[in-house]
């Protein structure tokens, strides 16, 4: 089969090479030029585990090419960003889903499958992009197929979730379901569940809504363990071992380009309906400027001057920092506040990111961990003997240092702690340990 993908993003160059690594030819079509130019170099634009040799496969066995030009092809994936509108309720910005499929509509023919893969506000298949095809002459489930088909991969696990995940295939009609499925039979191993197009594209919504509100809960509570001076984690932990339990983690709000931007488009087709999902958004929204009020406090309590931002993503482990609260937190801080700023992030390479974790926390009086890289399990006391003063705001309950008399540590759970007057280890005497973190 010959598919052509448009749209070469964290979800439709992956995308893009499973089916080419799956015996299909492939071509794939992206906007900007330096993405086509790196991907036929066989380099990547995106950070994703096993991603660069899946693609040395797709572009060695021929099966796929990265184009500017359409092409006729036997289906046609669109994976184009689907970000918010600037207005009230923060609408689906259907742009890029348009152009898209006026760009496929020359080169369709009869038989043709047409699959949506972006996230899109509910009724888009049928309201909005099924009017377009109809309108070039074709028949909707007769001599043209037309699937939603929401993706569910996590960065960071995409190669293999998009194996063994199983897959919505949201048709217009029955006939287009089947058209859907013949598609992604080619490697999906997961189970390819039959739907309607608009119970698909809410299904996806709700999914990372759910999400969203749990998440909103347990941030939520940690304002409460604050306030109430309880440990919001240990309550976690004790509730989530009830067997219908799963509090999620609170943190420093949420990010990334789907939790902190599908609800909306819920919100936006139903806002009377919605208070439950729009508060949620609220709450995830006052965390960095929540966070912030921590840091402050804890700052001006110990006479502090210099601050480590470690992680500047929007979660641990990937290299985008799109809606990053992390981001919004270093920003804040910058604007709002005198204080020393060093960023350290191994995952993002931008000139304002320290690459040195010895000269990011040197002089530092406080470590804010804001992402949860891997990376930041290895470090130790010593890697730290160049703080001024020995303080770890963890808010993503990665660091493995246990607190002692050397370090201070908080996290989410323990916020209170931050405001008391005797919760601080003495200082320590500076010392020029070596620095575990280099030769890591
Ligand atoms: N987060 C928390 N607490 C938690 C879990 C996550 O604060 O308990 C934060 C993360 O730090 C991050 C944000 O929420 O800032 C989103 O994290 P995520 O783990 O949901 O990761 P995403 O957004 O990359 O992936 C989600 C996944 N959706 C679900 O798990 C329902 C993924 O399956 C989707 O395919 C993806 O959105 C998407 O592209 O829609």
């Amino acid at each position: 089969m010959k598919i052509t993908v448009i749209g070469l993003g964290y979800i439709g160059l992956p995308t893009a090479i499973m089916f080419a690594n799956h015996g299909q030819q492939v071509i794939g079509i992206d906007v900007k030029k330096n993405v086509i130019e790196m991907l036929n170099e066989g380099k990547l634009h995106i950070e994703e585990p096993g991603l660069k040799e899946e693609l040395h496969r797709a572009i060695s066995s021929g099966n796929f090419t990265a184009q500017f030009e359409m092409e006729e092809s036997d289906a046609f994936i669109i994976s184009v960003p689907t970000p918010n509108l600037p207005d009230a309720y923060r609408s689906c910005d259907l742009t890029y889903v348009k152009d898209a499929v006026q760009k496929i509509i020359p080169f369709l023919k009869r038989g043709n499958v047409v699959i949506l893969e972006s996230t899109i506000a509910p009724r888009t298949t049928e309201d909005v992009v099924k009017p377009l095809l109809e309108n070039a002459g074709f028949i909707i489930g007769e001599d043209l197929f037309l699937v939603h088909c929401p993706e569910r991969v996590l960065p960071g696990k995409i190669i293999h979730e998009l194996v063994h995940n199983n897959r919505i295939i949201g048709g217009v009609t029955p006939n287009c379901v089947e058209a859907g499925k013949r598609v992604y039979g080619v490697f999906v191993k997961g189970e390819l569940i039959e739907a309607s197009a608009g119970a698909a594209e809410l299904s996806k919504l709700m999914e990372n809504t759910y999400r969203d509100v749990n998440i909103a809960l347990s941030n939520e509570l940690s304002k409460i363990g604050d306030a109430l001076h309880i440990n919001a984690l240990e309550v976690i932990e004790m509730a989530n071992k009830h067997p219908r339990v799963n509090l999620h983690s609170p943190g420093p709000g949420v990010g990334g380009h789907c939790l902190a931007v599908d609800p909306y488009f819920i919100v936006s087709a139903a806002p009377e309906q919605t208070p439950l999902i729009q508060q949620a958004r609220v709450i995830n929204n006052s965390m960095p400027n929540f966070i912030l009020d921590k840091i402050n406090g804890f700052m001006k309590k110990i006479n502090g001057k210099k601050i480590t931002i470690c992680g500047v993503t929007y979660k641990g482990d990937v290299d985008d920092i799109r809606e990053s609260p992390a981001l919004q937190i270093v920003q804040l801080l910058d604007e709002q506040t005198d204080f020393a700023l060093s960023i350290f992030d191994p995952h993002v390479k931008k000139p304002w990111i320290e690459t040195d974790f010895e000269a990011a926390v040197h002089s530092a009086d406080l470590l804010v961990i804001l992402s949860d890289h891997s990376e930041f399990k290895w470090i130790t006391e010593e890697n730290l003997n160049s703080m001024n003063q020995k303080n770890i705001f963890d808010t993503k309950g990665i660091i493995q240092i246990k607190r002692n008399q050397e370090v201070n540590i908080f996290d989410m759970g323990s916020l209170y702690q931050m405001k008391k007057k005797n919760s601080l280890a003495p200082l320590s005497a500076l010392s020029t340990g070596g620095n575990e973190w280099k030769k890591q």
